[in-house]
């Protein structure tokens, strides 16, 4: 056999048999923090803008993600709480569309999508699996609330048997029952280190297979109630004082209150946000112990705006609509994306699902109705690449009825919010204007003009509830509520009668009409805050009396 046929058949013969030589789909690992502020870790989401990070916080494996690859200056969570955000990301659709909007969301029961998966809708690890590529799917920590990730396709996952991990995951080593409850332990703070171990654990089995992967690590940290490990805050005591620390910070936790220890001291939450960075940063070293860096993507993100410390140059913060409450620091890195480079581009979490979509080769069409668009020309071609969306812009849909109701949308530079108790309307330019100080709605009539059409179309043509509807269901649950509680306790009254001697039954009668009393009263301030917030005409806060 000559020579070169003997090369021909050699090379023939590995292309054949050898899976290295087949090009891998890749995998993506998606690191989802809760809370985390755009400016709250140490890597500047804006290389130009001194406020685009933390300088007391230090989150060197997020810097080290930032030079292996992409920050993106402008990217959005879908909501700026918790759950909608989450079920938007899952589903590849805007808030609107999939009707939840707000945490615990009234007005989506009705639309079957409380307490239950998203029907005609499919999911990230669904989409996955419909690609025939042998992915392996797995979440673990923090779901999505309407269902368990076993529910919407996970393969591999953390959940526990009592509803979905929730808060008290965080928090709790076991949630049910309630006096079994007992916390977590001292060197387990937010569940981040248990939970860094299982997903370091589904890597080293994954290493062990041929099958490409998608792994949701999704944290209970930066949510309140803050904790972190002890020898850590003692380092940020240590440290010179951040710009946001106050004398209150530099207490002994035995001298705070319990909220001061769990929700507002800055030391504490410096820690925490650096015991997550040290999760990224295992989750790193255990892709490179692998050898599965290089056909992995990792995106680092958080669910919605910070809730604690402000956000940089931003204005507002977690359950508003102003750019603090939606833009939230994000970082991917992964194969043939750029280094080091920042791009400003806007992207929202619900572009994942056409990204992943297209960037897995799968064959099989996207699911039906994504309003994202793939961001695979951003991760190669950075400011010189494009994102084609369905949707005309970023949406956002908050007709919330415990705090200021707003819909805004993003449109190239600017972005339009309108509060729908009063119709106002307020016109910002985010790029050159990003603590959004210059309300341009007299000054660019036409720009906001087109916006506000643009979004009154995108949001009739997906049936988005009005927030009349919202309050009018609310009303309807409140008083619901109201009604259940106290016909519990007139038939739990009725059941004490019968067991009880006839000579105590009118203290018992006295007794129930009191307890009832308070649950009329409780139930009625709640209903009447809710029809102040009907006078809410704020952008930001719960509060109707703040202007
Ligand atoms: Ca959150």
């Amino acid at each position: 056999m000559s020579p070169k046929k003997n090369q021909f058949l050699f090379v023939a013969f590995v292309f054949i048999v050898s899976p290295l030589f087949a090009t891998k789909a890749p995998n993506f690992v998606l690191i989802y923090v809760d809370d985390l502020g755009w400016a709250d870790t140490s890597v500047r989401m804006m290389k130009d803008v001194k406020g685009s990070r933390s300088y007391f916080h230090q989150t060197p494996a997020l810097e080290k993600l930032a030079k292996r690859g992409v920050v993106f200056s402008n990217a959005y969570a879908p909501a700026p709480t918790c759950t909608p955000s989450r079920i938007s990301l899952h589903y590849g659709k805007t808030n609107a569309k999939l009707g939840y909007t707000t945490v615990h969301d009234i007005a989506a029961h009705d639309r079957g999508l409380k307490e239950s998966i998203p029907k005609d809708h499919i999911s990230l690890p669904q989409m996955f699996k419909q690609a025939n590529l042998g992915y392996v799917t797995a979440h673990f920590g923090k779901g999505i609330a309407i269902a368990k990730p076993q529910e919407i396709g996970y393969d591999s996952h953390d959940a526990y048997d009592t509803g979905d991990n929730g808060n008290y995951h965080g928090e709790f080593v076991k949630i049910a029952p309630v006096t079994e409850r007992e916390s977590l332990p001292e060197d387990d703070p937010k569940r981040i280190y248990s939970l860094t171990e299982t997903a370091e654990k589904f890597l080293e089995k994954q290493s062990k297979s041929d099958n490409p992967f998608f792994m949701v690590v999704s944290h209970y940290s930066a949510h309140v109630p803050h904790d972190a490990s002890p020898h850590m805050i003692e380092k940020y005591r240590n440290i010179p004082r951040g710009q946001y620390c106050r004398d209150e910070d530099y207490l002994d936790p035995s001298e705070m209150t319990k909220s001061q220890r769990t929700c507002t001291w800055r030391l504490q939450y410096a820690a925490m946000v650096e015991e997550t960075d040290i999760s990224l940063g295992r989750i790193m070293d255990a892709l490179d112990k692998h050898n599965t860096t290089d056909n992995t993507y990792i995106i680092f993100t958080s669910d919605n705006g910070g809730g604690l410390t402000p956000n940089g140059v931003l204005t507002g913060g977690k359950a508003n609509l102003y750019e603090g409450g939606i833009r939230v620091p994000t970082v991917v890195a992964g194969p043939n994306m750029l280094k080091d480079t920042q791009c400003d581009v806007p992207i929202t979490q619900w572009d994942l699902m056409s990204t992943f979509h297209d960037l897995s080769g799968s064959k099989t069409p996207a699911p039906k109705g994504l309003d994202g668009g793939s961001l695979r020309e951003v991760f190669q071609k950075g400011n010189n690449g494009r994102v084609e969306r369905p949707t005309p812009g970023i949406i956002f849909n908050y007709p919330y009825y415990a705090a200021a109701p707003i819909n805004a949308m993003r449109v190239g530079d600017y972005k339009l919010m309108r509060q729908l108790n009063t119709g106002e309307e307020r016109l910002y330019n985010v790029v050159e204007d990003l603590a959004e100080r210059d309300n341009l709605i007299k000054a660019k009539p036409e720009i906001a003009k087109e916006l506000a059409k643009k979004m009154d179309d995108y949001l009739a043509a997906v049936n988005a509830r009005k927030i009349e509807e919202v309050y009018k269901v609310r009303f309807a649950e409140l008083n619901m509520f109201k009604e259940k509680s106290l016909s519990h306790e007139k038939q739990k009254l009725e059941k004490v009668l019968k067991e009880t001697p006839t000579d105590k039954h009118e203290s018992l009668k006295k007794e129930y009409a009191a307890k009832m009393e308070n649950i009329a009263a409780r139930y009625d301030k709640q209903i009447e805050h809710c029809q102040m917030q009907t006078l809410n005409e704020n952008f930001i806060g719960g509060n109707y009396k703040k202007k």
